[in-house]
C-alpha cells in the first residue's frame, strides 16, 4: 500500500500513529500526538489550540455486533463529514475505541463551542455504512491551551476528564474546568489513603439497631463501615465504597466487614446480647463465584451461627447475574443465613428480578422513609410497597425513620420494622452495647406519643 495516498479516510488517521512509533510511556498514539502537535505549532504564529475529544457512544456494540473491520468503514464515513468542517490548519485523529480528536487551531471559547456544536449536528441525520443507516450518539469533551494547560499530552488528559464528566442529552458536550482536575486528584488520594486503612487495619463496624414494631424489640442491627482518616477526617461509605469497587479493594473490605460481623456476632451470643448483624454486601463482592462460601467460611472460621447474620443486598447487585445472584442467596438461605433486599425503590425496582429472589425482608429505602410523614407521594409508595414485600411473603423494614410520627405511621400501615436516628444512630461497638444495656428505656422513649401529650 502507498502510504503517502491513502486510499480511505480511516487510513490518514491511523498515519498519525502509524509512523514513528515508539514506546514513550504514555502510549504510541500520545507519543505522535505530541509530535504532531509540536509540528502544527511550528507552522503558525498563535498560542492558542484546542482539543475537542469525541466518544461514539455505541462504538463498541457496534464492533461487537457488526464487527470492527465494518466499524472502520463508518468511521471513515464520519470522518469525512467531521472533515469537512475544518479549517485548514485543523486536524482530525482517530484514537481507537470509537475516540476522535479534534486539534483546532487558534481556538478561543468561541470558536471551539461553535466547531463542538456544528459536531454534534453532524450526527443529526443518519450516516450510510455500507448501506445500512446509522444513527450515531456522541459525548464531546473540551479543553483548550493554554487555558487549560500547555503540554499537548496534559491538554489531551483534560479534554478526557471533560469527556468523563458529560451526561445524556444537552449535557452531553462539556469543557474542562479546575474542578474537574480537584476531583481526579482527590480520587487518587482518597484510593491511596483507603488502601492504606486496610493494611493498617484502620477501618471499623458501628451498629445501628432494627426495631421490630409487632413486639417493641431490637432483635438486629446493621453494621455500617466507618473509616476516618487521620489528614481527612471521617469519610462517608457512599464516598469511598465506589472507588474501592473500582480499585478491587471492595473484595478486601467485603471479607474484612463479614469476618468483624460474625465475630462480633459471636462475642455477643456469648454474652447474651441475642442481636443478629446485618452486613451490606458490595455488588462487586456478590458477583464473585465464591461469595457465598466465603460468608459460610467466615461464619465457620468465627465460631458465629448461619442465624447470626443478614445479608443486606442491594437489587442492583443482582442484576448482572440473576443466576448466580439466585444461587447464591438460595445456598445461604438454606444454611440459615438471613437476606434482605436492601435500599428498595432507589434502584430499578425491578419486580422481574424481585420476585425471583429468594429473600427473607425487604428494606425500603430512606430517601421514601426521611419525610414519608410529610411528603403525600411518599406516603403512597412506601404503603403500596409494604403491601407489595407482604403480598411477596417478605418482612418489611424501614430505613430512615427520624421521627416519631413517621414511626407511628409506619405501624399504621403495618411495616414490619423501623431503622433510623428516631431510634438510634450508627454507634461503635462499646456504644452500643450501652444502648443494649439500656434498650428498654431508648424503645419506650421511641415509641411513645410525644413528651408533653400523655405525660
Ligand atoms: O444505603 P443505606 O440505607 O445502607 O445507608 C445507610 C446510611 O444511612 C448510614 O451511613 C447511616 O449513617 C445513614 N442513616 C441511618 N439512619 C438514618 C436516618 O434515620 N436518616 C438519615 N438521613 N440517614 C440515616
Ligand atoms: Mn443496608
Amino acid at each position: 500500500m502507498d502510504h503517502n495516498k491513502p486510499s480511505r479516510l480511516s487510513d490518514t488517521l491511523r498515519q498519525w500513529f502509524a509512523p514513528n512509533r515508539r514506546d514513550s510511556q504514555a502510549g504510541p498514539a500520545s507519543a505522535s500526538l505530541e509530535q504532531h502537535i509540536a509540528q502544527r505549532r511550528s507552522q503558525v504564529s498563535e498560542h492558542a489550540y484546542g482539543l475537542l475529544l469525541i466518544q461514539i457512544k455505541t462504538f463498541q456494540p457496534l464492533a461487537d455486533s457488526y464487527g470492527l473491520g465494518w466499524c472502520e468503514t463508518l468511521l471513515d464515513q464520519f470522518g469525512r463529514r467531521l472533515q469537512a468542517l475544518l479549517g485548514e490548519h485543523d486536524q482530525l485523529l482517530s484514537l481507537g475505541d470509537g475516540r476522535l480528536l479534534i486539534y483546532c487551531e487558534a481556538a478561543s471559547p468561541s470558536r471551539s463551542s461553535e466547531l463542538a456544536e456544528r459536531v454534534m449536528q453532524t450526527v443529526n441525520s443518519p450516516i450510510d455504512c455500507d448501506g445500512l443507516q446509522i444513527t450515531l450518539d456522541l459525548r464531546m469533551g473540551i479543553a483548550l491551551s493554554p487555558d487549560d494547560d500547555q503540554a499537548p499530552l496534559a491538554l489531551l488528559q483534560k479534554a478526557a476528564l471533560a469527556l468523563a464528566s458529560t451526561g445524556p442529552g444537552v449535557d452531553a458536550l462539556a469543557r474542562y474546568n479546575n474542578d474537574l482536575e480537584q476531583q481526579r486528584s482527590h480520587r487518587l488520594t482518597l484510593t491511596q489513603r483507603l488502601q492504606q486503612a486496610i493494611s493498617d487495619n484502620a477501618l471499623s463496624l458501628h451498629y445501628q439497631p432494627t426495631l421490630d414494631l409487632q413486639r417493641n424489640q431490637v432483635t438486629q442491627v446493621e453494621s455500617l463501615l466507618r473509616w476516618t482518616d487521620p489528614v481527612l477526617g471521617a469519610v462517608a461509605p457512599s464516598d469511598f465504597v465506589a472507588l474501592a469497587e473500582l480499585s478491587g479493594d471492595i473484595l478486601a473490605l467485603g471479607d474484612w466487614a463479614l469476618t468483624e460481623a460474625a465475630r462480633q456476632a459471636k462475642e455477643w451470643r456469648d454474652t447474651g446480647m441475642a442481636v443478629r448483624i446485618g452486613v451490606n454486601v458490595a455488588g462487586r463482592d456478590f458477583q464473585r463465584p465464591d461469595f457465598a462460601e466465603r460468608v459460610l467460611n467466615a461464619i465457620s472460621t468465627t465460631g458465629a451461627k448461619p442465624g447470626d447474620l443478614v445479608l443486606d443486598i442491594t437489587e442492583s447487585a443482582t442484576i448482572d447475574d440473576l443466576l448466580l445472584a439466585r444461587q447464591h442467596m438460595q445456598r445461604l438461605r438454606d444454611a440459615g443465613v438471613g437476606l434482605a433486599i436492601d435500599d428498595f425503590g432507589s434502584g430499578y425496582s425491578s419486580l422481574t428480578v424481585l420476585k425471583q429472589l429468594p429473600a427473607h425482608a425487604l428494606k425500603i429505602d430512606k430517601s421514601f422513609i426521611i419525610d414519608v410523614d410529610r411528603d403525600s407521594t411518599h406516603h403512597k409508595i412506601v404503603r403500596a410497597t409494604i403491601e407489595l414485600g407482604h403480598n411477596l411473603g417478605l418482612s418489611v423494614i424501614a430505613t430512615g425513620v427520624e421521627s416519631h410520627t413517621s414511626l407511628q405511621l409506619l405501624r399504621q400501615l403495618d411495616c414490619d420494622a423501623i431503622q433510623g436516628y428516631h431510634l438510634c444512630p450508627p454507634l461503635e461497638a462499646n456504644a452500643f452495647e450501652a444502648w443494649w444495656s439500656q434498650r428498654e428505656l431508648h424503645i419506650s422513649d421511641a415509641v411513645r406519643a410525644e413528651p408533653g401529650i400523655f405525660n
